[in-house]
């Protein structure tokens, strides 16, 4: 799906700010037969939860609503006129003053509707978009919901962040002409000092296109005629890690008589991906992960997008010597991917199937453990789901040079039976929809090499490791030792390259000793050097990415302490002790090692 993008013939307009809001109640209304009945407002984009006082909201499990008037501009006259949700955490259902245009599951990636018939140029229509937050066993992430005794209905879920919900990302009207680009597929490659560009245009209906590359000044460097084709970049800049450079491929529509009817423009970078031996190459070199696993969360806004925290987050990554990031547990807005193309950050980018592991519910409850994958759990249904994430992800974020692998799922119960029935297919889906990508996924825990079902089916070994935080906690000799067992053992058994994707531990700031106690700083910086320690004694290794960038919310629960306090950074981005070792340690590596 492309974005959406102001061209000579494409016009956008944001949809941002204040909308009134409101949490649908039983009793209440179709809210889409008229204005709705409410005194609040809310922001977009912003979760809702933690923005009113109200804890019946903040808990709310079911549909709110939020509306706006929005005028169409005159000038469109003759165009298709389309509205594009960035993001409905985690269904959204459109309506055009009464008339329902676009429904959407998936909290993380867009969705988009052509309005055309419902609406005038110059006209005003109503927009309400009703945004669900319940999560099931065939949503993406899954969730269960409860009736507790007093009859209010609760969402619980399996994965370790608060479940905010809402229009977290920006909404758009935009225009397009009637014979326009659909799709645009850009993959890259080198032939000694040419860059090769394989692209592929889909138009709504048939007609001329005609594409040209221009380098980051706007010069044309290339140029080809055809929906299909190869461009070639002589002396081509590449897109390299801490280095970028971006391309831009234009692709013109033209009509019978040669006329551009629409013009798109799409940035690319020129690079490869591969991975060799138990090497991750990035243009034909090794490349050595140092970063984090995050989360988008802030005080107030939730998951909303928030552009300066953007900015902000990456010039800490940058301080501290990360060169890369995972989207744990999700996919992120694309003002991020875009943003880390343009900054050379690499990018692992994740799809929402977090929670898929009923053994991490029965360790929490203390319940007898439920099979995964049956009938009664996870299924076919909910596999379903999970390939549609897997599509629309690709869709989404198959252009941007930044995103070097696609990661499947967190912490599935990949050592159960049925694992490899479950990811088997999701994992052939992935290549087939991108030949070009490595693809991981990040064990847990309990999945060890001899236990672990699916580890062969995939390209890079992702390992989240807590060892010495809730294993051998506050036994960092014993924890050291562990983890190098550990990963030797995948090491060895299957000869891939190998990274931890999690590793870390809850650190409140201030809290001090000088012995090993967790939770200190000190604690968390002693940690992460015995992790260090086995890292640099395996030769597979290839990358490591703490557990987390910053602090962030979760549901309540006896070990969460105001939120998961894994941070290097703090919710509000101040560093704990440990932010300063880190940056002695990964700057001087350089994405080498
Ligand atoms: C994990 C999960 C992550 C949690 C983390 C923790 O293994 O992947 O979502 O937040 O552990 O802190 O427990």
């Amino acid at each position: 799906m492309l974005k959406p993008r102001s061209t000579a013939t494409r016009e956008l307009v944001n949809l941002d700010g204040i909308w009134r809001f409101a949490v649908a109640r039983d009793s209440a209304p179709e809210p889409w037969a008229g204005p709705l009945d409410t005194r609040l407002e809310a922001p977009v984009p912003a979760s809702y939860n933690d923005l009113f006082t109200d804890s019946a909201i903040r808990d709310h499990v079911g549909w709110v609503w939020y509306q706006r008037s929005v005028r169409v501009p005159r000038g469109w006259a003759g165009e298709r006129v389309v509205l594009r949700v960035d993001a409905a955490t985690h269904e959204g259902k459109v309506y055009v003053d009464d008339v329902l245009v676009a429904q959407h599951v998936g909290g993380y990636t867009p969705f988009e509707a052509d309005i055309t018939e419902h609406v005038r140029p110059g006209g005003e229509f109503r927009l309400t978009i009703g945004v669900n937050n319940e999560l099931t066993s065939v949503t993406m992430p899954p969730g269960t919901i409860t009736v507790s005794a007093d009859g209010r209905r609760k969402q619980t879920y399996l994965h370790d962040f608060y479940n905010y919900a809402g229009l977290a990302r920006s909404v758009w009207l935009y225009s397009k002409p009637a014979v326009h680009v659909d799709d645009v597929t850009v993959v890259t490659g080198l032939d000694g000092a040419t860059g090769t560009v394989d692209y592929s245009v889909e138009t709504n209906a048939p007609a001329t296109v005609r594409v040209r590359a221009l380098d980051a000044r706007g010069t044309e460097v290339a140029a080809a005629e055809g929906p299909n084709g190869t461009l070639r970049i002589d002396d081509v800049t590449l897109w390299r890690p801490g280095s970028a450079y971006l391309y831009e491929l234009v692709v013109d529509v033209l009509d019978g008589d040669g006329e551009v009817v629409d013009t798109f423009a799409e940035p690319f970078g020129v690079r490869t991906v591969e991975v060799r031996g138990t090497q991750f190459l990035i243009n034909g070199e090794p490349f050595y992960f140092t970063g984090f696993g995050r989360h988008e969360d802030t005080p107030v806004r939730g998951k909303g997008h928030d552009d300066a925290y953007l900015v902000h987050d990456f010039q800490l990554m940058e301080w501290i010597g990360a060169n890369s990031f995972r989207t744990s547990h999700y996919p992120y807005a694309e003002e991020v991917m875009e943003f880390a193309d343009r900054h050379g950050i690499v990018v692992i980018d994740e799809t929402a199937a977090v929670g898929l592991n009923l053994a991490v519910e029965a360790g929490l409850l203390g319940t007898p453990p439920r099979a995964t994958f049956s009938d009664d759990t996870f299924n076919d249904e909910t596999r379903a789901a999970h390939a549609q994430a897997i599509r629309e992800l690709i869709a989404r974020d198959k252009n941007h040079p930044s995103v070097v692998m696609w990661c499947i799922a967190n912490e599935p119960s990949s050592n159960e039976e049925g694992a490899r029935e479950y990811f088997e297919p999701l994992v052939e889906l992935t290549r087939k929809l991108d030949p070009t990508r490595p693809v991981t996924y990040a064990a847990v825990m309990f999945a060890t090499h001899e236990n672990d079902l699916i580890a062969d089916l995939f390209d890079v070994l992702c390992i989240n490791r807590y060892y010495g935080w809730y294993i051998a906690t506050g036994d960092l000799a014993t924890a050291e030792m562990y983890l190098e067992g550990d990963l030797r053992g995948w090491a060895e058994k299957f000869g891939k390259p190998i990274m931890v994707s999690e590793y870390g531990a809850d650190t409140l700031p201030g809290l001090h000793s000088i012995w090993d106690a967790p939770w200190t700083e000190e604690y968390q910086l002693a940690y992460l050097e015995a992790n260090h320690r086995a890292f640099d004694r395996i030769d597979a290794f290839i990358g490591e990415h703490v557990w987390n960038f910053a602090d962030f919310q979760t549901t309540n629960g006896i070990h969460r302490v105001g939120g998961n306090k894994k941070g290097i950074f703090t919710r509000e981005r101040h560093p704990k002790a440990a932010a300063h070792a880190l940056r002695q340690r990964w700057l001087p590596l350089g994405g080498r090692k």
